[in-house]
């Protein structure tokens, strides 16, 4: 018998809010189209969370340790860069080594403010970055980083603002919408402010595939796993195993796709509605852009940011990128 201390018992909220209606409507705007998509924000719940980190430690997966290590290669430069006293402000705080790495190499960091939609993950995230960084100023900010923000002014004077955001995030919105983003970082940072990005590079297919493919089958569980979180979210009945993982780059578009791949024909019941998927068809669950200095110079131009300096590694798989307000 099930017990409400049960832990294996997976309890279904009946979410009525305004939110959860207004995401069942975009879920169901984006299954009714011809190339069916659903937004990769559904990666992430717990488990999927816990399978993207498992992806950064693959050996496939270059782009965590490769920014990792133009961290520790390019800090003091970096620093000089930046200068003293800045506040550093991190959209989506991951409280990782990178931060780390930014902090430990700047010359009198002013204030760190983590932004995150998580509010456990945000408060965790700050209490384990104050204990590593005692003499910092911590000023987390509970708020969805797209969203305009007001930024809290720190007890001491700071000569700059920066945006650190790594890990090629920028590289998962549709070039419109990093543009978009951009500018948000340009109204948080202020005149004289800047924002430093890790950016993934666009080179050949054959170097990039094998990050979103690996061997142990983990980015296929990530990528499939968003159906479950789906179901318990929306109580909807996907069933994963009538899907399979399909990752590829794609050259005109620069980017990577993650996609679902339905093995038979199948209807799929979602919010009151039956959505027909047919053998073969696919459900487009992830881009991943990738960005020559060019690209990245325009995307950067239109949201109001002149690139000054880049980091790359040796071979050239990853970047990362210092941006100042124009
Ligand atoms: C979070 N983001 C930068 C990852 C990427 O590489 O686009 C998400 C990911 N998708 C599959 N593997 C990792």
């Amino acid at each position: 018998m099930n017990t409400p201390m049960d832990a294996e018992q997976t309890l279904i909220v009946d979410d009525q809010t305004p939110e959860h209606a207004e995401a069942l409507r975009e879920l169901l705007r984006g299954l009714s189209q011809p190339d069916k998509w659903i937004s990769s924000i559904y990666f992430y719940d717990s488990h999927g969370s816990v399978l993207f980190d498992r992806i950064t430690e693959l050996p496939e997966y270059y782009l965590t340790r490769t920014e990792t290590a133009i961290m520790r290669a390019h800090g003091a430069d970096m620093a000089r860069v930046i200068g003293p006293d800045a506040l550093v402000i991190e959209p989506g705080s991951g409280a990782g080594e990178k931060i780390r790495l930014l902090l430990g190499a700047l010359d009198n960091p002013v204030a760190y403010v983590p932004i995150e939609i998580a509010r456990e993950h945000l408060r965790n995230s700050a209490e384990a970055l104050a204990q590593d960084f005692p003499e910092l100023e911590i000023l987390p900010v509970w708020a969805d980083f797209t969203r305009s923000l007001d930024i809290p002014e720190p007890s001491c004077k700071t000569h700059r603002k920066i945006v650190y955001f790594p890990g090629s995030t920028l590289g998962n919105f549709e070039p419109d919408d990093a543009v978009a983003l951009l500018r948000n970082f340009a109204a948080m940072v202020g005149e004289g402010g800047a924002a430093l990005i890790g950016v993934d590079l666009a080179k050949e297919a054959a170097l990039i595939e094998p990050a979103y493919n690996d061997s142990e089958g983990v980015t296929a569980a990530f990528n499939l796993n968003m159906l479950t979180h789906l179901n318990r979210r929306f109580g909807s009945d996907f069933k994963p195993e009538n899907f399979k993982h399909e990752a590829f780059y794609n050259p005109g578009e620069g980017r990577v796709e993650m996609h679902l791949k339905s093995l038979c024909d199948q209807d799929v019941h979602l919010g009151g509605k039956t959505i027909p998927v047919a053998r073969d068809e696919s459900i487009h669950t992830e881009s991943s852009y990738k960005y020559s200095d060019e690209r990245f110079a325009a995307l950067a131009g239109k949201g109001g940011f002149r690139l000054v300096k880049t980091w790359k590694d040796p071979e050239s798989m990853f970047s990362v990128r210092y941006l100042e307000r124009m």
